[in-house]
């Protein structure tokens, strides 16, 4: 079906502040987790920064904002999602007081958003930690992180509350299962937590994400406060009812963190994992009533790919930060994760059936290497695979709004190149805009467009209509 998007839809591009920003130890700025996570998730974390964590410099927008900015407006961005540093604001994570240079950073960067007119969206939170709160309280185990959480919050609503509308609370809070330094600052090897330190850990963070929303209605009852889900549809490799109820069991570890958002409550299902595993967690009566009053607006999420999932048997396959069962009929990324533009729409229909919010794609994209080639003495990459990995991508988005799923906006994950959050290289691309800047830390941080870039410019002035040609 052809379908023109709303003129209301709101188009653009997202990043994290760890993955792009670089100035590590810029005007205050303390370390954060991902400044001694040169090689991404899977790998330990060294004792201090090292010279070969691209991280440090990532494609220096702390630098170079008005430039790159003014790129996103040239493709006719609505929307721009990017989140605060923490420990540019608290650099330790645990003190009174903020880092005033740090808010100054922002400052600037809404001022250059507002003259392109484009709406920003803040995750609050996204993979960064400050280091000291890591090794200190091992991150969101403590329930004192809550405070420092809520203060932080805090700080950044009374700062920009009356000038950004919406907030994102974490950045892909289900990603804790999977990845706890990274996700939720947690210090202790992944093999050695316990089920009772990680669910703890999760009812703080969950906890917190409510405590914020109430802070941010307080302060302004006009903000828009989301929640930010990994989202993965899982197939059952077979039609044996096994192969399903292994399914429900996969989807309900990833769902019930959005059921706790929007319901205010953790469901059946969840009580029972828990009460199996052994875990009895401790929730106060403040905890329930905060969980219960402050659900939120909207649901954001983003979507990369989808697995299977069998009571047995299969092919095991990685993805984004959670793996399963190979689905025997989809292509994959260089990196493996599994190409699959109807799960788009799936997943979106399965969240608007379930829980009935407005739901935001904050993030999709494609991950490749690229090859710089010369046209008409201009760098450009031929990026049709890209093209290929969004059009697809968009027409899925079209046909869910025509099944009648209320969606608000789509942002592009790394509309520039940035590193990557699993790998900690730059050679895993996304951007429409090329950075000079290679996995050896050589490169001369030059931007080029990339054929994508005229693609997603012409998709936007459109309103959709050009994926049709
Ligand atoms: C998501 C994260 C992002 C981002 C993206 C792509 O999980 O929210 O931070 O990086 O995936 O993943 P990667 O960079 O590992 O390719």
């Amino acid at each position: 079906m052809t379908q023109r998007f709303p003129d209301s839809f709101l188009w653009g591009g997202a990043v994290a502040a760890n993955q792009y920003e670089g100035g590590y130890d810029a005007d205050g700025k303390g370390l954060s987790i991902q400044d001694v996570m040169p090689r991404g998730i899977m790998a330990p974390p060294s004792d201090e920064p090292t010279s070969d964590n691209l991280k440090l410099v990532g494609i220096d927008f702390y630098h170079r904002y008005a430039e790159d900015i003014a790129l996103f407006a040239e493709m006719g961005f609505g929307i721009f999602r990017f989140s605060v540093a923490w420990s540019r604001i608290f650099p330790r994570g645990d003190e009174e007081t903020p880092n005033e240079a740090g808010l100054a950073f922002y400052d600037r960067l809404l001022d250059e958003l507002e003259a392109h007119g484009i709406e920003p969206m803040i995750t609050i939170s996204h993979y960064e930690t400050p280091l000291h709160l890591a090794r200190t309280y091992d991150g969101w185990v403590d329930r004192r992180m809550i405070g420092f959480y809520e203060r932080y919050a805090r700080t950044l609503f009374e700062r920009y509350g009356h000038r950004v509308k919406y907030w994102l609370t974490f950045n892909e809070i289900n990603s804790v299962l999977h990845a706890p330094l990274m996700s939720g600052g947690i210090w202790t090897p992944k093999e050695e937590l316990s089920p009772s330190q990680l669910y703890q850990a999760i009812h703080h963070e969950l906890v917190a994400s409510a405590s914020a929303t109430r802070i941010a209605r307080e302060i302004n009852p006009e903000i828009q406060v989301g929640c930010m889900v990994l989202a993965m549809p899982i197939y059952p490799l077979t039609p044996d009812p096994a192969d399903v109820l292994a399914v429900m069991k996969a989807d309900h570890e990833n769902l019930a963190f959005g059921d706790v958002h929007v319901r205010g409550a953790y469901p059946g299902y969840f009580l029972r994992s828990l009460a199996e595993a052994g875990v009895e967690l401790e929730i106060t009566e403040s905890d329930r009533e905060t969980l219960a009053k402050n659900t939120v607006d909207f649901v954001s999420f983003s979507y990369y790919m989808s697995l299977c999932e069998a009571a047995s048997g299969g092919v095991r396959t990685e993805g984004n930060i959670m793996g399963g069962v190979q689905n025997p009929t989809l292509p994959a990324s260089e990196w493996g994760w599994q190409i699959d533009p109807t799960g788009l729409r799936i997943v979106m229909n399965q969240f608007w059936d379930r829980w009935g919010k407005p739901l935001f794609i904050v993030e999709n994209g494609l991950g490749a290497r690229d090859v710089l080639v010369e046209r008409d003495g201009t760098p450009t990459v031929e990026d049709d695979y890209r093209i290929a990995y969004l059009r697809d991508h968009l027409l899925q988005v079209g046909e869910a709004i025509a099944d009648g799923v209320d969606v608000r906006g789509y942002t592009w994950w790394g509309p520039i190149d940035v590193v990557s959050a699993s790998t900690a290289q730059l050679s895993k691309r996304y951007g429409f805009i090329y950075v000079d800047r290679n996995d050896d830390g050589s490169g001369t941080l030059a931007r080029h467009k990339k054929k994508s870039f005229g693609y997603y410019a012409d998709v936007i002035a459109s309103h959709g209509a050009s994926l049709h040609d």
